[in-house]
């Protein structure tokens, strides 16, 4: 592919958002072991310097999705503050009903009242913390289920959830007809025979029940090995309920290993089906979509600022390749019935290289050319890892 090609798609990678995770910045693991990194935050301030840290290399990360409580203050206001001093906004609010021993057999679906009430509140409180920070999104992931056949009653847990859901939504509604409700679903884990939001049918059913102001959140960590993924995007967009992306890479289940590593064609399919649905921001003739980019990895072994600044790069890159594809060649081949034509059309850019064209326009734009160098010439890395002594790192577990 010429430049010159790369100049015509250009226009529409301005703009492209994609929100770090709070938690990527803290220490992270498996149950086996979470390693120390030197340098790793010990505030939330310390995590919002390190996302902006990204943001300025790269310009693609301009928000940081929070996690209630791992990310608790008692001034979400003067975050806020602390956060566009340093260049970036509050985005997506994370709940939490997964790491408190009430919630043992279930939050939102609990057949307890008392504990499902509980885990309403929890809710509550996080849209309270939205409406400080100014956030837009209340995103739900649910550890809710069960482990052996018989220990639960599917379908009641399917009715207390779309209450509990409900009563969580009519306040959110009352914030305001931006706030959105945006469920996650995942197949297995850490529930091992049912899941209560186990994929995206699930999520589809209970957000439509709610209302236009909820939407479905898609993993790309969260389904069986195999599935077709960029066919559940093209289902969600054409059903106007994708709502957000948990973007992450995996080999086997919920790996949340960085986003393009295990299978960048894959991530190109879901990024050409974003794109061929609408939801592309800068592709959209108003200028904007309502499907919300995000990463939701761990970086467990290799240093967690160059972590992000890599996946970032790598969904601008296949952004900019997906945008490569030349739709009225591909529609006319598909048309004709040209299968081969038309798988043609489809590799021809997904195998185009355009890491130099992409280096020139960060260049264009005042950012450096190649972000993971200027990382590691800044002094950044050296410079946390000697300031920030005592006190405790922050750790995800
Ligand atoms: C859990 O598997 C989900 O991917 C969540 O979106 C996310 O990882 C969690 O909220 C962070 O703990
Ligand atoms: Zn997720
Ligand atoms: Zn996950």
């Amino acid at each position: 592919m010429t430049t010159a090609r790369f100049a015509q798609i250009a226009p529409q990678l301005e703009g492209q958002a994609i929100e770090l995770p709070s938690w990527a910045f803290g220490n992270s693991g498996t149950r086996f072991k979470v390693f120390g990194s030197p340098g790793a935050p010990r505030t939330i301030e310390e995590k919002i310097a390190d996302a902006a840290t990204v943001h300025r290399l790269t310009g693609l990360a301009p928000s940081v999705a929070l996690h209630i409580p791992w990310d608790l203050v008692d001034d979400y206001a003067g975050l806020r503050s602390y956060a566009a001093e340093q260049g970036v906004a509050l985005g997506t609010v994370n709940s939490n009903t997964f790491q408190d021993d009430d919630y043992k057999l279930g939050g939102l679906t609990h057949v307890d009242a008392k504990i499902r009430q509980k885990a309403i509140d929890h809710h509550l409180e996080c849209l309270e913390v939205m409406a400080a920070t100014g956030s837009r999104d209340l995103k739900i992931w649910l550890a809710d289920g069960s482990n052996y056949p018989g220990q639960a009653d599917l379908r009641g847990r399917q009715d207390r959830l779309a209450d509990s859901l409900a009563t969580i939504y009519e306040r959110l509604v009352e914030l305001g007809p931006e706030r959105r409700l945006v469920l996650e679903y995942k197949f297995f884990e850490p529930a091992f025979y049912h899941t209560d939001v186990p994929d995206w049918g699930t999520s589809y059913a209970q957000v439509v029940a709610l209302g236009d102001q909820a939407t479905v959140c898609l993993d790309t960590g969260h389904h069986a090995p195999g599935t077709n993924i960029e066919f559940v995007v093209m289902q969600l967009l054409r059903l106007g309920r994708l709502g957000s992306f948990d973007f992450n890479s995996r080999f086997y289940a919920d790996d949340d290993l960085i986003v393009g590593s295990a299978d960048p064609f894959q991530l190109f399919r879901i990024l050409f089906e974003v794109i061929r649905g609408g939801g592309y921001g800068p592709a959209n003739p108003d200028g904007h979509s309502d499907v919300a980019f995000m990463l939701d990895q761990c970086h467990n072994v290799e240093d967690k600022i160059p972590g992000q600044i890599r996946s970032v790069l790598n969904v601008q890159e296949m952004t900019a390749r997906a945008l490569l594809v030349d739709r009225d060649a591909l529609a006319a081949a598909q048309e004709a019935g040209d299968v081969l034509g038309a798988h043609e059309v489809f590799m021809d850019a997904y195998q185009t290289d355009v890491r130099a064209d992409l280096a020139a326009w960060r260049e264009e734009r005042g950012l450096p050319a190649y972000p993971m160098k200027a990382y590691a010439e800044s002094g950044y890395q050296q410079q946390i890892e000697a300031a920030r002594v005592g006190g405790t790192q922050l750790s995800w577990t």
